[in-house]
């Protein structure tokens, strides 16, 4: 059953409020388009702002129509010393079970920490994620920034809920280190030979991404819709 925006918002805050004080100058919600599963899209244009949608799988597949992928609202605050990702889909989160053909489903939240990187910049970041793998849940924060030297992907684990429609994931600050530019988020599934970040063939498929009228990215012809990461 859908719930509207301001119920969504106003849940979550209440939440985050009997834990902790929000900082509310320091949170964002944005809103998402219900049936645009895998119907990516690619900015053309910043000025005029411009997209277009590509459609890498039918609509009609299976994946097509699974509505916990279906990502309806998303939302970050920073609450006392840490941030809390939230989002809001289309379907109850999955109980038992996963889609046929597939491994893993992931929420996926990516911080961006070069200003003035390129296309994802995946190294200058990183992915908070909550998993799904068919049987149990697990949310990590996956610290990319290592890689170019230490050739290693720092994996902790991290605090989340998941109820109805709606997941949080919490990271403390410090994990970050620094604040982020950027972030954007997505639904992600996985099929085939995966170790995550160690690609081993298989479907890799972002199902569900923030709706590109939200995008500010600085890098126009990349099609994933950065956000601006909100300041105190
Ligand atoms: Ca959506």
């Amino acid at each position: 059953m859908r719930r509207p925006a301001f119920a969504f918002l106003a849940s979550l805050l209440l939440a985050l409020m009997i834990a902790h004080p929000v900082d509310a100058s320091s949170s964002a919600i944005y809103d998402d388009r219900e049936g645009d599963l895998a119907r990516w899209t690619e900015i053309v244009s910043l000025d005029p702002f411009e997209y277009v949608t590509l459609a890498p799988i039918p609509a009609d597949s299976a994946i097509g129509k699974v509505g916990y992928c279906d990502i309806l609202e998303a939302s970050l605050a920073l609450v006392g010393d840490s941030y809390v990702f939230g989002m809001r889909v289309a379907g109850d989160m999955p109980s038992e079970g996963i889609i046929p053909g597939v491994n893993y489903v992931l929420w996926s939240f990516c911080p961006q920490f070069d200003p003035a990187g390129s296309g994802w910049d995946f190294w200058n970041g990183g992915d908070v994620a909550l998993i799904w793998d068919g049987t149990s849940y697990r949310a990590v924060f996956w610290d990319t920034r290592t890689y170019p030297t230490s050739g290693e992907i720092l994996e902790t684990p991290v605090d989340f809920t998941e109820s109805g429609q709606m997941l949080t994931i919490t990271v403390p600050k410090e994990l970050f280190g620094v604040d982020p530019y950027y972030w954007f988020f997505r639904v992600v599934v996985l099929g085939g030979q995966h170790d995550f970040y160690t690609f081993k063939g298989g479907p890799y498929i972002e199902v569900d991404m923030t709706d590109p009228v939200h995008a500010t990215t600085p890098y126009p012809g990349y099609y994933y819709p950065w956000l601006p990461w909100p300041t105190a």
